[in-house]
């Protein structure tokens, strides 16, 4: 069996003409939390430590779409008429600027904003597949396990930010949706070098209780090695 190097112990990948697939999650590269200006900045964050995982998730990007390998970008946004963000999440929070409000990069956190596009670096190609969200996680509200059936995807490999929110969030959805969900350690940040830590030693304690994790090199490594 063709593996990742990972922990808590090797990430399986499915054998080629299984049927089964592998596919990269893009969580929430969007200007809104990377930028100065949008949502995390908002929340009193320090954005820029943000945007060292670009150059590794653009990396990974090229792989995936050598391999002709599916990629799932995920947004974190609202209807412009914001009925589809609960009024405590709107609330939340000490900020002067909240959701819907009108900041440097359009109105926080509205789909269609400039804030909401991805990083150009990251930008979705046609025919890749993109989710926008309401919530923290990719599943909550959102047709994203009937496409993944479609697609016959079964191996999720997580990347974005940030790590203890939205991509944690996610990946969790995913692991009791029955995915083999892979976190690359370096394609995902926090505003909060230690909650990432954190995340990244939950997610593989236990003997992998929610999935594994690697780093971009070994991934790429492997996949190359095994379907390239
Ligand atoms: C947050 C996210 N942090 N994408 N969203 O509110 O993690």
């Amino acid at each position: 069996m063709n593996t990742v190097q990972a922990s808590p112990y090797p990430y399986p990948l499915p054998a080629k003409g299984s049927g089964n697939r592998v596919a990269l999650v893009i969580i929430d590269m969007q200007r809104d939390f990377v930028e100065p200006g949008g949502f995390g900045a908002a929340l009193g964050n320090k954005v820029e430590p943000l945007r060292k995982i670009v150059p590794t998730v653009a990396g990974l990007l090229k792989t995936f779409r050598e391999l002709r390998f599916p990629v799932i970008y995920t947004r974190e946004g609202h209807r412009p008429d914001l009925s589809d963000c609960p009024p405590a999440k709107k609330r939340r929070g000490n900020s002067t600027l909240r959701i819907g409000d009108r900041g440097p990069m359009g109105r926080i956190l509205v789909l269609g904003e400039p804030g909401n596009d991805i990083v150009p670096e990251l930008r979705p190609e046609a025919g890749e597949l993109v989710i926008d969200k309401p919530g923290k996680g990719a599943f909550y509200a959102t047709n994203l396990q009937e496409r993944l059936k479609e697609l016959g995807i079964t191996h999720l490999i997580f990347t974005g930010v940030t790590t203890e929110v939205c991509v944690q969030t996610s990946m969790r959805e995913a692991n009791d949706r029955g995915y083999e969900c892979l976190l690359v350690e370096d394609g995902t940040e926090s505003y909060f070098p230690d909650f990432k830590r954190a995340t990244v030693r939950m997610i593989q304690s236990q003997g992998g209780i929610v999935g594994w994790i690697t780093t971009a090199d070994r991934l790429t490594d492997s996949l190359r090695r095994t379907y390239g």
